[in-house]
């Protein structure tokens, strides 16, 4: 039998015990940062608020944002709010040290955060009697070890396959009758698409259910995934700063997914203002980690555009729904789910002896990702002798696999082929059709 929750009485929590919940936990939260991370602390001090001002979410409004630049300036220890000696994890984004995220983890901070992976998985008919892949990449990427963690918790036969290695993953499924897939929407595409060529049907395939996130989908690629692999296929959202995948889910409704508000905090800003807008308008999501203990968030500007929702949801869950992330205020790029700013592959040409004049041009085939890179030979660098540029597209393309943790598809083109723009250089060309 199908197990609905959880965490019932949480996820079913009327709204005004969870503001209670939420509040009571704020204070508690607000009053260990202050004391505790001495760069939040001097934001407070500077805003001039302090933790006795806080007496429930009402007051959230009144703490200064943090942002991704915080988290630059901080690097590694700034915002650490527990002894080194208390934790027991670190998760990271991909990146240089300035773009990289390093969040640290108490066991209580991970037991949290398995939870919250719990709750997608049971929302999305998980139960003890189920094998779940888990076929996020494992390691400082938060996505395999957090479905692990929360498969765990439920207790389904864990298969940690990691991603990549599609024969590898096809035979497990096939051989072990996984019932659960849980990797990025594109590689659960490929993993169907490679079923499909193998001469698998829908009906062949023992999965049930998909557990899909860490970068954009539509609803097109929902319906695709779905009759390739046979499945229901429900989204999921996170992000490193605040724990992970888990942060919101989709139960059965599919119109948005719930987010865990006892852990954490969701509000909607106008980017420009910092203004808090209303229910039901769009801006920039902000995240307010309630109870998380080595790496607390308070009011982490995600740069996701999101609306949220309180519409009364058919599963029972009472939590607040946010939609499908609608982009991004920043240029961030998310190819193959993995985080990728212009940024860093300016550092990289600019390490290896080009000049920054290159296009990044992303497409969606086939439902996956590609990832092309267009660079201008500097006159230093020119040749046009074929073997040669070969040799410097390989090179560049591994030192662009080092910095990026994926492997673009290098063009070395002419010097000064690239049309300059009167403005703003037109670097990202990205013809996926996200939203
Ligand atoms: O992507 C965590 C995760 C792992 C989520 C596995 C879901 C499943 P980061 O690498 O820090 O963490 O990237 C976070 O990815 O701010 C969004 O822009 C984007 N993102 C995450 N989930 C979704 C989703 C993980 N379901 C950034 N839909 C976030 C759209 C998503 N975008």
């Amino acid at each position: 039998m199908s197990q609905k929750y959880y965490q019932k009485e949480i996820e079913t929590m009327s709204a005004e015990d969870m503001k209670q919940l939420q509040s009571e936990k704020l204070v508690k939260q607000v009053k260990h940062v202050y004391d505790n991370v001495p760069y939040y602390k001097k934001l407070m001090d500077e805003k001039g608020v302090r933790p006795e001002d806080i007496h429930g979410i009402e007051d959230l409004h009144k703490l200064p944002f943090l942002t991704k630049a915080d988290l630059r300036d901080a690097y590694p220890y700034g915002l650490l709010a527990k002894p080194l000696e208390d934790c027991v994890r670190i998760q990271s984004t991909s990146g240089t040290t300035g773009r990289r995220v390093v969040a640290f983890y108490t066991q209580h901070d991970v037991d949290l955060w398995e939870d919250c992976c719990a709750r997608a998985i049971t929302a999305a008919g998980g139960t003890k009697s189920d094998v779940c892949q888990v076929a996020y990449g494992y390691g400082l990427f938060t996505g395999g070890p957090g479905l692990n963690g929360g498969s765990h918790k439920v207790g389904c036969l864990t298969l940690p396959m990691s991603s990549g290695n599609t024969d590898r993953q096809i035979q497990f499924m096939m051989d072990l009758s996984a019932t659960i897939l849980c990797c990025t929407p594109s590689y659960a595409a490929y993993i169907g698409e490679t079923l499909k060529e193998q001469g698998y049907k829908p009906e062949d395939i023992p999965l049930k259910a998909g557990i899909f996130g860490a970068e954009p989908w539509t609803d097109e690629m929902r319906r695709s995934i779905e009759a390739t692999l046979g499945i229901k296929a429900y989204d999921i959202y996170g992000l490193t700063e605040t724990t992970g995948p888990g942060v919101a889910f989709e139960c059965s409704e599919q119109t948005g997914m719930h987010i865990n508000e006892d852990h954490f905090y969701a509000e909607i800003i106008d980017p420009e203002t910092g203004e808090v807008l209303p229910e039901g308008s769009k801006g920039e999501l902000v995240f307010t980690s309630l109870d998380k203990e080595a790496f607390p968030m308070l009011r982490y500007r995600t740069r996701d555009i999101c609306v949220l929702s309180r519409k009364k949801c058919s599963c029972g869950r009472t939590l607040v729904k946010m939609a499908k992330p609608m982009g991004r205020t920043d240029d961030m790029l998310i190819i193959r789910g993995v985080n990728v700013f212009p940024s860093q592959i300016e550092t990289v040409l600019l390490n290896e002896g080009y000049e920054p004049n290159y296009q990044i041009i992303v497409d969606r085939v086939s439902n996956n990702d590609t990832f092309e890179i267009n660079v201008e030979m500097t006159q230093g660098v020119f040749t046009d002798k074929v073997s040669e540029i070969l040799a410097m597209e390989k090179s560049l393309a591994n030192a662009m696999k080092t910095m990026l943790g994926i492997n673009p598809t290098i063009h070395l083109v002419a010097p000064k082929s690239i049309s300059r723009s009167e403005g703003k250089a037109v670097r990202v060309i990205d013809k996926r059709k996200l939203i």
